[in-house]
């Protein structure tokens, strides 16, 4: 990580305009950024605005902020309005432009000032970056990135909200590999900023619906498939289940992790069919490293345990082809 932050905090001095941005299908963790970095550079009176590339899932519509956000494709000309104008454009929790297609075509263009807050494997290059892989979510890094802009900034009750949303999302719940000293000394700052740790569980975790949790019922029971000898799970879902469930986004949201509560699994992949293309998530235990995995097979990556991928294959062939790699790579540790 570049410490020159000299620049920036010189940027950041009077108001300006900035867009704040983050990946597709946004997830708590891009919310969570988004919204805390926006609610914190607000009360210097920036002109600030979270633009996503796609749609969210509804259950973040409780997010303090959400009403200001604007969705790319739904307003695009008041969004490049606001971009070309904007002064300084903050990228949060991705790593390359094209995880924000398509808004990714007008930030090229302007070749803006560009702030990279993030902590996927392998990121481009930005103006300032921000990065730390070690971090268990970018919403670790933006309370430590408040703490470079001020020595002792003031965190809302609404900022720690989103904060806690992201660190809560990302590590599962403070269980997975992810999880790390910081999530839990931030989350215990964040309580004495007014956090109530009750409300987003209620907000997060208790506000389903009925048809998804059917959805989530009949994946594990009917669409779920084991190869054990290999220590893989795959889970389909395809578009007769985002018919029959009325599937909205987010709804897939934590079933591939599943899998990897039997013992004997090791990977976990989710394949979900989409209108043109297959998306792809990988889950894996320990030291299996599915990052390596998506980004050399499915044009994909993320993190060693958790990375995303897409495919221009239907769903009984990518299982094959993931089958076939994993006895090819068997084979070729037992000689
Ligand atoms: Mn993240």
């Amino acid at each position: 990580m570049n410490d020159n932050f000299t620049s920036l905090k010189q940027l950041l001095s009077g108001p300006i305009q900035i867009t704040i941005t983050t990946h597709q299908k946004p997830d708590g963790d891009a919310m969570g950024s988004s919204l805390a970095l926006y609610n914190y550079l607000l009360q210097f009176g920036h002109r600030v605005k979270v633009i996503v590339p796609t749609e969210f899932p509804k259950y973040f519509n409780w997010m303090p902020g959400v009403p200001e956000m604007l969705i790319y494709p739904e307003v695009q000309n008041v969004a490049d309005e606001w971009i070309k104008s904007s002064d300084l454009i903050c990228c949060l929790d991705f790593n390359t432009l094209s995880r924000i297609h398509p808004m990714d075509e007008i930030i090229k263009s302007l070749d803006k000032p560009i702030l990279l807050i993030d902590h996927h494997l392998q990121p481009d290059t930005f103006q300032w970056m921000y990065h730390d892989i070690a971090a268990c979510s970018t919403c670790e890094l933006i309370y430590r990135f408040i703490h470079t802009l001020h020595e002792e900034p003031n965190i809302s009750e609404q900022t720690a909200q989103c904060i806690y949303t992201g660190i809560l999302t990302d590590t599962g719940n403070f269980q997975n590999g992810a999880t790390n000293r910081n999530a839990f000394l931030i989350v215990g700052d964040l309580l004495t900023k007014g956090l109530n740790i009750q409300y987003i569980q209620e907000q997060l975790n208790q506000s389903s619906t009925e048809s998804r949790l059917r959805f989530l019922g009949n994946s594990l029971l009917n669409k779920m498939t084991l190869r054990k000898d290999l220590g893989i799970a795959f889970i389909v879902v395809d578009k007769k289940d985002a018919k029959t469930y009325n599937l909205q986004a987010g709804d897939t949201e934590g079933l591939v992790n599943y899998p990897l509560t039997i013992q004997e699994i090791q990977i976990s992949v989710l394949i979900k069919e989409e209108r043109e293309i297959t998306k792809l998530s990988f889950r894996s235990k320990g030291d299996i490293n599915v990052n390596e995995f998506a980004r050399a097979h499915f044009e994909g990556g993320g993190h060693k345990n958790a990375a995303g991928g897409k495919s221009i294959l239907p769903p009984d062939w990518i299982i094959k082809k993931i089958i076939e790699l994993l006895e090819k790579e068997k084979k070729k540790k037992n000689g």
